[in-house]
């Protein structure tokens, strides 16, 4: 075929509706800093996989045994990542066909319980996340689903009373991790009341993958049995996940990922995960993850010198929440206002909120996305800046003092490119 042929048949030549709007979310992206704190900007490398022709094949079954033909290079595709994923983290076994963390935590429940087992995990409003047994979601109605808060003076998780709730509930499986934790996890800590009560314990590192991966946080292996990952956060690979675990739960977890709860994998993702998995294991990935840390560090100190009040304090990750009550603004009006000003983050329940989920005290930010392009500790002072003036434009209605800031925003954004696909 030739190039003119080819060139024909570009998505700008064939649907100008749809790649006018990925350009126009390249431009979004661009002239705006991205702090939601489970986003990030995947490479080049990672978008050019996820857009290849491995998106055509199926492959249901696992590499070496499937049931369809023409599995040649898939198989390797994703014996590379499983490779990569076990080698990167030190675990015995991956899976790498989870479409995403909500699917890769129902099959955990798959893999180990049966409906009406208690299973415990953190309050969501507290941090926690969905799938660890929240009333709403499947794993609140068909398990029997306890909750730990964190410590209303400290906004940590408090140990004594994860064990003295597991001690009273006997629970099977203790997720510890979350969405909304700006503290480490004690991932030795869990293991102890795991062990101390029989359950299974289970890492959900989605959010701190990366910092994992890059050596800064404590890594589960060797504490959690079972460990969940998405695989777009701050390890920024492609909208994905993976599970990690031990041998003796392996088959259990890829019985339940394929044929208990998915069919075929996405094959152009898990391409995309092995790719992500290749950049985490050099050594630039490993000073990017101390950055994101080193920046969420300079962005909070920088909040707390403007008069913030952050749940815990301060962070030790990437992330960042934000109780805005005694700012006097709710926590989606600052989010929205924020966003016009062109700093993208979302608004987010606090422990022991008093207002509701979709009108909550709080924001959430971190710093994953702007330390890829490559922003560090001086962007943070700019940006904490910026937060508390968007924050009190938004208090005082002031939409002149939103467009000011985000003029500031765009200027600082163009210097600091996203990478896109080639
Ligand atoms: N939606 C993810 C987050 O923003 O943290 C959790 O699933």
């Amino acid at each position: 075929m030739s190039l003119a042929a080819r060139t024909d048949e570009s998505l700008e030549a064939t649907d100008p509706e749809v790649a006018s709007l990925i350009a126009d979310e390249v431009r979004r992206q661009s002239e705006t800093l991205c702090l939601i704190p489970s986003e990030n900007h995947a490479s080049q490398a990672v978008l050019e996989a996820t857009a290849s022709v491995l998106t055509n094949k199926y492959s249901e079954g696992y590499p070496g045994k499937r049931y369809y033909e023409g599995q040649q290079v898939v198989d390797r595709v994703e014996a590379l990542a499983i490779e990569r994923a076990t080698s990167l983290f030190g675990a015995d076994h991956a899976n790498v066909q989870p479409y995403s963390g909500s699917p890769a935590n129902l099959a955990i429940y798959l893999a180990l319980l049966q409906p009406g087992d208690t299973v415990m995990g953190m309050s969501l409003p507290m941090g926690g996340h969905l799938t660890h047994g929240w009333g709403v979601s499947l794993t609140g109605k068909w398990f029997n689903a306890v909750a730990y808060d964190v410590g209303r003076d400290t906004g940590r998780v408090d140990l004594d009373q994860v064990r003295e709730l597991a001690r009273a509930e006997r629970p099977k499986l203790i997720f510890c991790g979350g969405t909304a934790i700006p503290r480490a996890i004690d991932f030795e800590g869990f293991a102890a009341i795991a062990e101390e009560v029989g359950a299974m314990l289970v890492a959900d590192i989605a959010h701190i993958a990366g910092l994992v991966a890059g050596g800064a946080h404590a890594s589960p292996v060797g504490h959690a049995p079972i460990i969940s990952t998405t695989t777009h956060k701050t390890l920024r690979g492609p909208r994905g996940a993976m599970l990690l675990c031990d041998e003796e739960h392996a088959t259990a977890i890829d019985r339940a990922v394929f044929p208990g709860l998915q069919g075929g994998p996405h094959n152009h993702t898990t391409a995309a995960i092995a790719v992500a998995l290749g950049e985490a294991s050099r050594p630039d990935f490993s000073d990017y993850a101390h950055q994101v840390v080193a920046n969420g560090k300079a962005l909070a100190a920088a909040l707390v010198e403007r008069g913030f009040d952050l749940v815990s304090g301060g962070t030790d990750n990437h992330l960042v929440l934000i109780d805005l009550t005694a700012k006097d603004v709710p926590g989606k009006v600052a989010a929205q206002a924020l966003d016009r000003a062109g700093l993208t983050l979302n608004y987010n329940m606090v422990p022991f909120d008093p207002r509701k989920p979709f009108d909550p005290s709080g924001v959430r930010l971190g710093t994953p996305a702007v330390t890829t392009r490559g922003m560090a500790e001086p962007e943070m002072e700019s940006i904490a800046r910026w937060i508390d003036e968007g924050v009190d434009a938004a208090r005082s209605g002031s939409e002149h003092e939103i467009e000011r800031v985000g003029q500031e925003v765009r200027e600082l954004a163009a210097g600091f490119p996203i990478p896109v696909a080639a």
